[in-house]
């Protein structure tokens, strides 16, 4: 997984084109808007980088934060149906009240993303 070309010292555990959408936001319910984001998972933050015109990666089109979410004292699992028709949907919590669905069409990138975000979870519990 490549690191973002801006800092190119900072390792990232993870990353990948993952559907987006918040579901709420301080507590309470938004729209749904669900847009491709470039992921990446580094340390107890996942970022989320939208390209111009749509990117593949870091080092296929010019990536851009559109914002980052603490992983720290959240939590990550397998979305209920009624939360969404697509299929393979993580729903991540946050503390500060904000909850994300994450969605791939590929299970295994999905499962992966499950792994990946219930380990950062745990490993930055207590810090
Ligand atoms: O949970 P909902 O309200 O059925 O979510 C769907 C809507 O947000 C829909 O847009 P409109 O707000 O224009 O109705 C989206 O296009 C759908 O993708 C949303 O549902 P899914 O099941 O795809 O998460």
């Amino acid at each position: 997984c490549p690191s973002s070309p801006k800092h190119p010292n900072s390792s990232s555990e993870k990353c990948g084109n993952l559907n987006m959408t918040k579901i709420t936001e301080h507590g309470k319910k938004v729209r749904k808007n669900w847009i491709s984001y470039w992921t990446v998972l580094q340390g107890s933050s996942l970022l989320f980088n939208k390209g111009q015109g749509g990117g593949t990666g870091w080092f296929g089109r010019e990536q851009k934060l559109e914002f980052s979410v603490d992983l720290k004292g959240g939590s990550v699992d397998t979305a209920s149906k009624d939360k969404s028709s697509k299929k393979h949907v993580l729903e991540l919590k946050t503390r500060q009240g904000m909850e994300l669905l994450l969605q791939s069409d590929n299970d295994g990138l999905i499962s992966e993303w499950h792994k990946a975000l219930t380990e950062a979870i745990q490993t930055y519990a207590w810090e």
